[in-house]
């Protein structure tokens, strides 16, 4: 997130973050300034180590402006130095570079954990926002889940909760089952999958109901979005009032983007829309992903058999709950008659996912709408059957367990790469395995090991290659190599003997690590 070499500032004063801007580009640092609650920590003595929280960050992006974060945040601050340690002064708006402490300044592992309430003023217009049915809206919070940014994903994850919440009361107090119906489409390309949405869009708004269209591909940071493009195939669709069309997010991830779509799923349901139709390309596992977070899954398979369906991926037609033969019109119909009745011989080998369903095997055209409303008929009948019998309540239990290991595989890969001695080895990694000098498992093995390494030693150490490169040679410019490295034995023992004391003084609190605070 913020490069190779992070500097942490600790500063009550907002004019010093301003004069030492020029840090970032005479010395090529990512200056982090953590504006503290007290001046506390900042005069205390050359070795200390304190727990405080910082009432904002405030970091430097790529044009030099200051990109400022107000929240609480748990800091875990550990210095050792041997230079001066910064304190405050008046003319601290004088400060420049080279007055600053040249070798590693502050040493800390900031624990990064937006505190956002239920009140907080974006999470409550988006929430009412939504409430209102506002498309802007619901645009805009999916936007809100899709970001990388912690303050951001962090409201998101509340309005998320928020909007559940808001779910449940309302189909309490309703009658009729308020649930959404979710259905999941994969297809291999050129089934006819989006031809086929527009039509069962279209069909469904005019019945009454809101249509939301979400789309897992997490190809689509290198194609650019499949159901973008496929909006002008969906043209009516997408100008339907009553319907809502949203691309797959950019995130590379596949798990970035179940998670997502997810989230987005629940946002869609509270702003009204009633029937929410995830769309699949194909790419990865993302088939099972999306069957694992729809009530009905649906593979639609063009007329053709034996190569043309190599692609299509094993065990996919075990979890589908409807299959639909599409382009079964005009000269297709037999080559679609010949290719179902292929099917319903194979899946009556194939145990049915659940006790109240019989999978089925149907043939449709998406372009002159025949068997479109039996398909629905059918689809309701499946509704009906897994509602009453409770199987859908029971499905979507199961499928929330699965969704909070999305969560956690998410997180836990992007807090990975964000380790800095993970974003230093993979790529020299990358360079062995391409080589074959190092197996992808022993490669893989050596940067977990690191990983875990770097979590148990409960610090993240960030230091100024910079600086503290530049200073060990002027300092030393005629010193030998090895009067270097036994300096830099030294400091290295220096540092594991804080660590030690750091570690054992804590022996009995919870442990810290990246991304975790003591105290949640
Ligand atoms: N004859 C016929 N062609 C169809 C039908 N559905 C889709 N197509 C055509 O199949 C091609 C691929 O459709 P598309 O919806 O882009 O497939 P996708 O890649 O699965 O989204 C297009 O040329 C469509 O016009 C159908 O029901 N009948
Ligand atoms: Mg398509």
């Amino acid at each position: 997130m913020f490069g190779r070499s992070i500097v942490f500032f600790l500063s009550t004063n907002t004019r010093f973050l301003r004069s030492s801007l020029s840090l970032k580009t005479s010395k090529n640092l990512n200056p982090v300034f953590l504006n503290l609650n007290a001046a506390r920590f900042c005069t205390s003595s050359t070795k200390a180590s304190t727990e405080t929280s910082a009432t904002s960050i405030t970091t430097v992006d790529e044009d030099g402006a200051l990109q400022f974060t107000p929240n609480t945040y748990r800091l875990k601050l550990v210095t050792f130095n041997d230079s001066p340690q910064y304190t405050e002064r008046p003319d601290d708006h004088k400060l420049n570079h080279d007055s600053l402490p040249a070798n590693p300044i502050v040493v800390g592992s900031v624990i990064n954990r937006p505190n956002v309430t239920p009140d907080d003023p974006v999470v409550q217009e988006y929430l009412n926002g939504i409430k209102s049915e506002n498309r802007s809206y619901l645009a805009r919070a999916i936007t809100l889940i899709e970001s990388t940014h912690p303050m951001k994903r962090a409201q998101g994850q509340v309005l998320v909760r928020e909007v559940l919440e808001y779910c449940r009361r309302k189909q309490k107090h309703s009658l009729n089952s308020a649930m959404s119906f979710r259905i999941g489409l994969s297809g291999p390309p050129g089934a006819g999958k989006s031809t086929h949405i527009e039509a069962l869009g279209k069909m469904l708004t005019k019945r009454n109901h809101k249509v939301a269209v979400l789309a897992v591909d997490p190809s689509s940071s290198t194609s650019g979005g499949s159901l973008l493009g496929d909006k002008t195939r969906m043209l009516q669709l997408a100008v339907d009032p009553n319907a809502y069309i949203r691309p797959s997010p950019n995130s590379g991830t596949l798990g970035g983007v179940t998670r997502v779509t997810n989230d987005a799923i629940v946002l869609c349901e509270g702003a009204g829309y009633d029937i929410i139709i995830v769309e699949t390309v194909g790419v990865g596992q993302s088939e099972f992903a999306v069957a694992d977070m729809v009530d009905l899954f649906e593979l639609l398979l063009p007329p053709a058999g034996g190569d043309e369906l190599q692609g299509i991926k094993k065990g996919i037609v075990e979890v589908a709950d409807m299959v639909v033969i599409n382009k079964s019109d005009g000269d297709l119909i037999p080559a679609a008659r010949r290719i179902q009745m292929e099917y319903v011989s194979a899946m009556k080998f194939i145990r049915p996912k659940t006790k109240v369903w019989k999978p089925c095997v149907l043939r449709v055209s998406s372009v002159s709408k025949e068997g479109m409303e039996e398909m629905w008929a059918k689809m309701e009948e499946y509704y009906k059957v897994m509602s009453s019998s409770g199987e859908l309540e029971r499905l979507r239990r199961r499928q929330h367990v699965r969704w909070m290991h999305n969560h956690i595989h998410d997180s836990l890969v992007s807090v990975f790469h964000e380790i800095p001695r993970v974003k230093e080895l993979i790529p020299d990694l990358e360079e062995l395995v391409r080589k074959g000098v190092v197996t992808p498992g022993q490669a893989a093995d050596k940067v977990m090991r690191d990983f875990i390494r770097q979590i148990d030693e409960n610090l993240l150490r960030y230091r100024v290659p910079t600086s503290s490169q530049d200073d060990d040679t002027s300092s030393s410019s005629d010193s030998s190599d090895d009067d270097r490295s036994e300096k830099k034995d030294k400091k290295k023992d220096k540092v594991k003997h804080e660590l030690d004391k750091l570690v054992g003084k804590k022996k009995d609190a919870p442990r810290f690590g990246y991304g975790r605070t003591a105290n949640y």
